[in-house]
């Protein structure tokens, strides 16, 4: 099996039962002008894992392994956007990329670099957590264990990631392919993942799983 170096210790996976998870890589959270910017971050913080995440996901379309993406995001009417997160965020309002977070605008889909390839599914989710009102959990069926990108470290990605530790599946959190605007928040979620004897994952570099793809 392949094994990589991973943190707190080395990380296991079987291709066949393995899928890679790339997380709300789209333009509102991405560009300026989006929901990432309207919340007050600096947006360019979470530029530095494009590059290695495309490299990454070329390896492994290569390999012919599975890639699940993801976006979060609500319908036109905003029924699905609960109150409370409507009234801390610009969601729904007009923006240089279309409304806010809204399914079907420019800005709520995923940047040009990281564009999903034919067949790779695309999970629409409402929350921060991938498995929340998804069918994520029915895609995932056969998978044992989830490569895990994406933005943010410790929004979206940390709560997918408990969600499925939760669920069985073993997570591989790629430190340089996971972004957050706040760079100490981004060490420090990283860290989370893996104190504790990896309480509810791994955390690696992507050249070290890239390493044992291609071996
Ligand atoms: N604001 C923030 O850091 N993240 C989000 O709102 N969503 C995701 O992490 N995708």
């Amino acid at each position: 099996m392949p094994t990589v170096d991973a943190r707190p210790g080395p990380y296991s996976f079987d291709p066949s039962s393995t899928a890679l998870l790339v997380i709300d890589m789209q333009r509102d959270f991405l560009l300026p002008g989006g929901f990432g910017e309207s919340l007050g971050n600096d947006v360019s913080q979470l530029r530095r894992a494009v590059e290695p995440l495309a490299a990454l996901l070329a390896v492994w379309r290569a390999a012919g392994l599975p890639v699940i993406h993801t976006r979060e995001g609500h319908e036109p009417d905003l029924s699905d956007c609960p109150p409370a997160k409507l009234a801390r965020g610009a969601i729904g309002q007009d923006g240089p990329y279309g409304r806010i977070l809204i399914r079907g605008e420019y800005g709520h889909d995923i940047i040009d670099e990281l564009a999903p390839a034919d067949g790779e599914p695309v999970v629409d989710k409402p929350g921060k957590g991938a498995f929340y009102a998804t069918d994520l959990d029915d895609l995932l069926k056969g998978i044992r264990s989830l490569i895990v990108t994406g933005v943010t470290t410790e929004v979206c990605v940390h709560t997918t990631v408990r969600e499925a530790n939760d669920r069985g599946y073993e997570c591989l959190v790629l430190a340089d392919c996971v972004g957050s605007y706040f760079p100490e928040f981004q060490r420090v979620g990283l860290e989370m993942i893996a104190a504790q004897g990896g309480i509810f994952g791994w955390v690696a570099d992507s050249a070290d799983l890239i390493k044992e793809i291609q071996r």
